[in-house]
């Protein structure tokens, strides 16, 4: 394999609705998007960094300076044997997890393709159909939320995780509580709470909740060890989980009983399986996060959550939720039960509709070795 073009644009995609968390309300996304190409063959990745560096570091536009002025330059034209060799290509760029991993899912499309096979098998999964639930953003009232959740699971969903933030936490879920009591449930934090929080959070364990997902701040292992030796809810890390290193180290610490995989979060998919590997070791419970992808980044989420060591159900919903239209024709759909079907073909299984992201680049640029 040698990737002979690299095409970059700026895609502009409105959310169907807007989508508040702790830090903040997303109207629509932009993104990078990649072309890797080979020959005749073409992979694609989706950059999940944000316009605004609010659940991390990364913008849209530092991957886009990242990717063009360090990244795409040190992958063009060099043979590769397999995707996992790309980390070794990278010049010494600390951090830019996300750019790296945009460039590097779209290398693994690309050798999934070039060798016929789907990506889910190149990575080591098997194809099976993938459970879903989904993640509410903060509501104007509980009320609000209730019916948002009633809505929901008609249509199928098997587990809800909704956003909290000090003051909207322990009455949201108790509403919830009330029509639901045995609903698969979830809470995300998106670090909004302080370790003197603790008591605050306590009050959950009433709740039976599955996890509570960052309750403190991206780098605050040691404060979630101790908040999670006081909670009998489990602490499930999203944000704090940059890569295999502070996978063992959150581990090792006791900072949490369950990980949110986001390949995009911790430099691709090389890692994300380090990270499956580890936590399948220490019978870590694992599930697949979302970043509100388009269907090029929610196919490439779904072959990955195709590992054994998936065993909740993922952020990985349907793209009416986010998207209409999505990029992808057909778009990505929930069954009746709750599952998602992997695309079928070679690679993530799916393209943009050419006009459609037509319409929606903002800016593109194409590279050539
Ligand atoms: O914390 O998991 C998160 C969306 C954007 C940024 C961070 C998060 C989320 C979600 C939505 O929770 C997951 C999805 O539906 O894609
Ligand atoms: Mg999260």
């Amino acid at each position: 394999m040698r990737i002979e073009s690299v095409s970059l644009a700026v895609v502009h995609l409105p959310l169907v609705r807007p989508f508040e968390t702790s830090f903040g309300t997303m109207s629509a996304r932009e993104f990078v998007l990649i072309a890797v190409r080979d020959g005749g063959v073409t992979g694609w990745g989706e950059c999940v960094a944000d316009t605004d560096p609010f659940y991390s570091s990364e913008t849209t536009t530092g991957a886009w300076h990242v990717l063009t002025k360090y990244l795409v330059p040190s992958v063009l034209g060099r043979p590769m044997t397999h995707p996992r060799e790309i980390a070794r290509l990278w010049p010494p760029v600390r951090g830019h997890q996300m750019a790296k991993a945009a460039l590097e899912m779209a290398t693994w499309d690309l050798y999934a393709r070039l060798q016929r096979k789907p990506l889910c098998d190149v990575l080591g999964g098997e194809r099976r159909p993938i459970a879903s639930g989904v993640s509410i953003g903060i509501q104007p009232s509980p009320e609000a939320l209730v019916d948002r959740v009633a809505s929901e699971l008609a249509d199928g969903y098997q587990r809800v995780k909704i956003k909290i933030k000090p003051g909207w936490d322990v009455a949201p879920v108790r509403a919830i509580r009330a029509r639901y009591p045995d609903l698969a449930l979830m809470v995300d934090a998106n670090a909004a709470y302080r370790l003197q929080d603790g008591p605050a959070l306590a009050r959950l364990d009433a709740d039976k909740l599955m996890m509570i997902e960052q309750p403190l701040d991206y780098d605050d292992l040691v404060q979630h060890a101790k908040l999670q030796a006081s909670l009998e809810t489990a602490i499930c890390l999203d944000e704090s989980i940059t890569g295999p290193k502070a996978a063992a180290d959150a581990l090792d610490l006791g900072a949490c009983r369950i990980i949110n995989i986001k390949p995009g979060r911790m430099g691709g998919f090389g890692p994300s399986l380090d990270v499956h590997a580890l936590a399948t070791a220490r019978s870590v419970p694992l599930w697949h996060g979302g970043m509100l992808e388009s269907g090029i980044g929610r196919a490439h989420n779904l072959h990955l959550s195709t590992l054994p060591g998936f065993t909740l159900p993922g952020d990985v919903a349907a793209s009416r939720r986010y998207f209409v239209p999505d990029l992808i024709d057909p778009p990505i759909d929930v069954r009746k039960d709750g599952c998602i079907d992997v695309p079928a073909g070679a690679g993530i299984g799916v393209v943009p509709v050419d006009a459609r992201l037509r319409a929606a680049t903002r800016h593109s640029e194409r590279f050539r070795a």
